[in-house]
C-alpha cells in the first residue's frame, strides 16, 4: 500500500457507517480512481480488524453472478466477500429489520465444502467433487451506500453488502443432482415475486464457486475445507419489510424463510 493509498481511510469510513447504521455516499465519489484491487484491500483490512475482535472466517460469498443481480445493481463484474461466524442467522428465528440500514433478501444455492480448493484451474467438476453438501439459502444484504448505488470497487470494499445469511434445514449430497436445473420460487408474503433456476448463476452455481477458488488462488488464498459458500443471488433482491416474510422454495433443496420483525 503506497503512502497516498486511500485504503485505510476508506476502511475507516465503512467501519463508521456499519457502527452508526448509516448509509453513506459511495467511496468512488470521494476517490474516483479507487480500483477493484484496492476494494479488495479494504475488504481484507476490515476482515483483519474483525478477526482481531474475535470473529472467525468460516466461508465466502459470491456477488453479481446472475444477470438478474447485475441488471438490478447496474454492475456486471462478479465480486466476492467473506463470511464470518457472526453472519449466520437461524432460519426459525425472526429477524429485526431495524438492526440494519435498508436490508434486502436474495435466494441462493449454498455449498458446504469438504476439501480445500485453490486456483488456478479449478473447474465446476472440481467444486462438486470437493463439496460435502448443498442447501438452499437466503442472503440478507445491507449496502452501506445510499440506494445500494456502487461500483465493483465500492461493493468489494463493503464486503459485497454483507449482513446475514440463513441456511435451509435440508442438506443434500450434490452428486447425482444437476444444480443448474433446480427450480426456484421466490415469494413475499405468500405472493410469487420471481422464479429462476440454478443456471441463472453463471450457467451452474458450481461455476461461480470455481471462479471464487480461482480468484482466491490468484491472491494466495483458498476456499478452505469446512467453509460455507453462498454462490450468489439468483434473482433480483427484494426489500425485507416488517411483517412480510420472504420464502425461497427450491426443487430438491426444500425451502427457507426470513421473517422480518
Ligand atoms: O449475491 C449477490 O449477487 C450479491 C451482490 C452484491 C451485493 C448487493 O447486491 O448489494
Ligand atoms: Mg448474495
Amino acid at each position: 500500500m503506497s503512502a497516498s493509498s486511500p485504503v485505510v481511510e476508506c476502511a475507516d469510513i465503512l467501519e463508521a457507517a456499519v457502527a452508526e447504521r448509516r448509509a453513506i455516499s459511495r467511496l468512488t465519489e470521494k476517490f474516483p480512481d479507487l480500483t477493484l484491487e484496492q476494494g479488495y484491500e479494504i475488504q481484507a483490512l476490515l476482515a483483519g480488524r474483525r478477526i482481531s475482535r474475535g470473529a472467525s472466517p468460516v466461508g465466502a460469498k459470491l456477488g453479481l453472478t446472475s444477470r438478474a443481480k447485475q441488471v438490478q445493481m447496474k454492475c456486471t463484474e462478479p465480486v466476492y466477500g467473506r463470511l464470518f461466524s457472526d453472519n449466520f442467522h437461524p432460519g426459525n428465528e425472526p429477524f429485526e429489520v431495524a438492526s440494519l440500514i435498508h436490508p434486502r433478501v436474495e435466494p441462493e444455492i449454498v455449498f458446504v465444502m469438504k476439501h480445500r480448493l485453490a486456483g488456478p484451474g479449478v473447474s465446476a467438476a472440481d467444486v462438486i467433487a470437493a463439496t460435502e453438501s448443498v442447501c438452499c439459502g437466503l442472503e440478507i444484504i445491507d449496502s452501506r451506500y445510499d440506494d445500494f448505488s456502487f461500483t465493483a470497487a465500492d461493493v468489494a470494499a463493503d464486503n459485497t453488502s454483507e449482513a446475514k445469511v440463513v441456511m435451509g434445514p435440508k442438506m443434500v449430497d450434490p452428486a447425482g443432482l444437476d444444480l443448474g436445473l433446480i427450480g426456484l420460487l421466490l415469494e413475499v408474503d405468500g405472493e410469487q415475486v420471481a422464479t429462476a433456476s440454478g443456471a441463472a448463476t453463471m450457467g451452474h452455481p458450481a461455476e461461480a464457486v470455481a471462479m471464487l477458488a480461482n480468484f482466491l488462488g490468484a491472491r494466495g488464498e483458498a476456499i478452505e475445507a469446512g467453509w460455507t459458500i453462498f454462490s450468489g443471488g439468483l434473482t433480483a433482491a427484494v426489500p425485507l419489510a416488517v411483517g412480510s416474510p420472504v420464502t425461497a422454495t427450491f426443487g430438491h433443496l426444500g425451502s427457507v424463510t426470513v421473517r422480518g420483525i
